[in-house]
């Protein structure tokens, strides 16, 4: 079943938006070869963007803008909210145009993560109508849930997002994806990896936070990015990493935390605001959130 079809029960506005973004990731699936290396930029961040960063994410913003879809969008990669006064609709999204990016030199999956609201994307991630990711691998995929069930597509040789899974549920597994520097680890996080490789956790990590979670999500185990001693709100972004793929996740029977609580009831200050992020199975995702308790007693 193409994504059409199958999308096609949902909310008119809320569709089209998936739809629409489900045609731009098609184009950016077959930008990669002609915008190799970097470009001469950097973002709000200070990270140095790539060629594809800044292409994707002109693409996305001018699609969307010219679709009149949309009335907020907020980049991982423009310093502020954009506001689109000829919108038909009240629909805000987030959108990480290309997640994991300084791995495209090496040809490692990449990705687009949307997180999509009823207005303000200034809110708390459990209000998001929906969520999706691209995934750039192998094959080029689309997961979306806009609330009920989880569902997969794959690009085929027309260029059509084909039905692949439907109501995908978090498995019980043993992968632990773990960010950050051993050496600055913060004791709870230190004692909960330790604990993770005492049982037999096996360790996978690309770099790329979307094609990370994706595998946690298809294998089980938990994907961390935690606080560390330098840096106590982490590194990823809660409006463009951690909510939408959490919310996935979280409707896949797992969960997601910044170690001591949900992280989807966290008010966003800020579109450029860091968390600490762990993503997973609900069992790992309680035992963090446990030895912080601990950790504070
Ligand atoms: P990237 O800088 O390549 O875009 O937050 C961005 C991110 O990648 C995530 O995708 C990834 O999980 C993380 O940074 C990787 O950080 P490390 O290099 O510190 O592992």
């Amino acid at each position: 079943m193409k994504l059409d079809t199958h999308i096609a029960s949902h909310d008119e506005d809320v569709k089209q938006v998936v739809l629409r973004i489900s045609e731009v990731a098609k184009k950016i699936s077959r930008g990669f070869a002609t915008r190799r290396g970097a470009s001469n930029t950097s973002n709000i961040y200070g990270e140095q963007q790539q060629a594809m960063d800044v292409w994707a994410d002109e693409l996305l913003i001018s699609e969307l803008r010219a679709s009149k879809l949309v009335r907020y969008l907020a980049s991982e990669e423009q310093p502020d909210v954009l506001t689109f006064e000829v919108s038909v609709s009240n629909i805000g999204v987030t959108i990480d145009p290309l997640d994991g990016s300084s791995l495209l030199d090496v040809n490692l999956a990449v990705g687009t993560i949307v997180g999509i609201y009823r207005g303000d994307v200034l809110s708390p991630g459990k209000e998001m109508l929906g969520a999706m990711y691209v995934l750039y691998g192998p094959l080029t995929t689309l997961t979306y849930c806009l609330r009920e069930g989880v569902y997969e597509f794959a690009m085929d040789d027309n260029g059509d997002f084909v039905l692949q899974e439907e109501n995908i549920v978090i498995p019980e597994g043993k992968i632990y994806a773990p960010g950050a520097l051993r050496r600055d680890y913060l004791p709870a996080h230190r004692g909960f990896i330790e604990g993770l490789e005492a049982e037999g956790y096996k360790l996978r990590y690309s770099g790329s936070f979307v094609a990370d979670v994706h595998q946690i999500l298809h294998k089980g185990g938990v994907f961390t990015y935690p606080a560390y001693a330098g840096r106590e709100m982490g590194k990823l972004r809660l409006l463009f990493e951690a909510a939408p793929m959490g919310f996935i996740v979280s409707q896949a029977g797992g969960a997601v935390s910044d170690g001591r609580r949900d992280l989807l009831t966290i008010k966003p200050e800020a579109v450029s605001q860091r968390v600490p992020v762990y993503i997973g199975g609900k069992r790992e995702i309680t035992l963090i959130e446990g030895m912080h308790k601990e950790d504070t007693l």
